[in-house]
């Protein structure tokens, strides 16, 4: 039985890459956080799976993760843990890059510390890019635009470097936005499509957003962990961007949300400058045909058809809770 380690698995993705590894008969082991409020909703349904051990830890905590490394043995770590909100790393940059970036080399030096052979997974970003315009692939340059941005260029070539340096089957995704009725709520999408679903209910009258001019290339984050597993699976180690190769605005994403609904999305949504960042990440656009080619990897739902299905999970939450109260 192959045994997999996640850090991040209250998260989105984690959420979903655990389903997934549990589907496949894993052994699954994930890292949570202590906090005085309860934080995983996202893996409720999977409690009383006898295949799955969550671990208290912090990858802020090196000697923690080492423990664990130890403990746990892993043949794969997919590393997702992260302060994964742009805006707020501009808030919070020392504990952003003492997350991402010094959380990345402390599970590195673990897993080398405990002596495994075991294959590593880095959640790298297309935030990394940052100002390079779109097109952007495995070949791009890199200039962040964010503390967010910044860390995670870190973590991918520490990720890069333990590959070359002790031969460490270490790869790192660099994935485009990927989305699902799992997304946090801060985030634009789920922010947009929670709205919507509130106003039409009449319990809210608009939204506030910030920039509406920003262009993203948003897939669905179910087949993006499809596309992390099989990373893991290559023969070779090496570094893949996860995108649809599409992108949208903002206002393009607002529009579709709001029409699902059949309202107008210009009545409803309201500009906030406060919801703008101190510098932008103007267009990400990616091209994964290296993961289609090398991986038979390729995204299969499209950003517009994301905010209906987003949109009507939403609908799906409010009327239980309206059905609760
Ligand atoms: P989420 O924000 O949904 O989840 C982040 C996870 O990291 C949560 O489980 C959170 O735990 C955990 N975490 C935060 N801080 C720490 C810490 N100090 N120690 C341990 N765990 C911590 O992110 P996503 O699921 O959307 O993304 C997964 C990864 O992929 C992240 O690394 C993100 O940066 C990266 N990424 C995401 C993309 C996307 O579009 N979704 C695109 C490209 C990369 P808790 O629940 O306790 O807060
Ligand atoms: P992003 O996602 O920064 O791309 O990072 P986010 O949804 O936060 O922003 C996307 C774009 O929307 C604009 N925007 C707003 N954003 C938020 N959050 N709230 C608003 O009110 C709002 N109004 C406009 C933003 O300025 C931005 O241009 C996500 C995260 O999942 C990262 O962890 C991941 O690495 C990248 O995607 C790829």
């Amino acid at each position: 039985m192959k045994r997999a380690f996640i850090t991040g698995i209250t998260g989105q993705d984690g959420s979903y890459l655990a389903e997934l590894l549990l589907g496949k008969g894993y052994d699954v082991h994930g890292l949570v956080r202590r906090s005085s409020a309860m934080t995983r909703t996202r893996i409720d349904h999977l409690n009383n799976n006898p295949n799955l051990t969550l671990h208290y830890g912090d990858l802020t905590d090196g000697v923690a993760l080492v423990n664990l490394v130890r403990e746990i043995e892993p043949h794969e770590v997919y590393n997702l843990g992260a302060m994964s909100h742009v805006k707020v790393s501009f808030e919070m940059p020392d504990y952003t890059t003492s997350t991402n970036a010094i959380g990345t080399l402390h599970l590195l030096s673990a897993i080398r510390a405990a002596g495994i052979d075991c294959r590593f997974y880095q959640a790298s970003t297309s935030e990394m890019f940052g100002s390079t315009p779109p097109p952007q692939n495995e070949d791009s340059k890199f200039h962040p635009r964010s503390p967010y941005g910044a860390s995670k260029l870190q973590a991918h070539w520490t990720t890069v470097n333990y590959r070359e340096a002790y031969g460490l089957f270490a790869v790192s995704g660099i994935l485009f936005n990927h989305e699902s009725p799992r997304r946090g709520e801060n985030f634009v999408t789920r922010k947009i499509t929670k709205a919507v679903a509130a106003i039409e209910e009449g319990i809210w009258d608009h939204v506030e957003l910030g920039n509406l001019t920003a262009i993203r290339d948003w897939g669905f984050a179910p087949e993006y962990v499809e596309g992390m597993w099989r990373m893991l699976q290559a023969d070779e180690p090496d570094d893949y961007v996860l995108a649809t190769g599409v992108g949208h605005t903002v206002r393009d994403f607002c529009e579709a949300a709001f029409a699902h609904a059949d309202l107008d999305w210009e009545k409803y949504v309201r500009y906030n400058e406060s919801f703008e960042r101190p510098s932008e990440v103007d267009a990400l656009i990616g091209d994964s045909s290296k993961a289609h080619e090398k991986l038979g990897w390729k995204a299969q739902t499209t950003a517009l058809d994301l905010a209906r299905v987003m949109v009507d999970a939403d609908r799906e939450d409010l009327a239980r809770l309206l059905n609760k109260g």
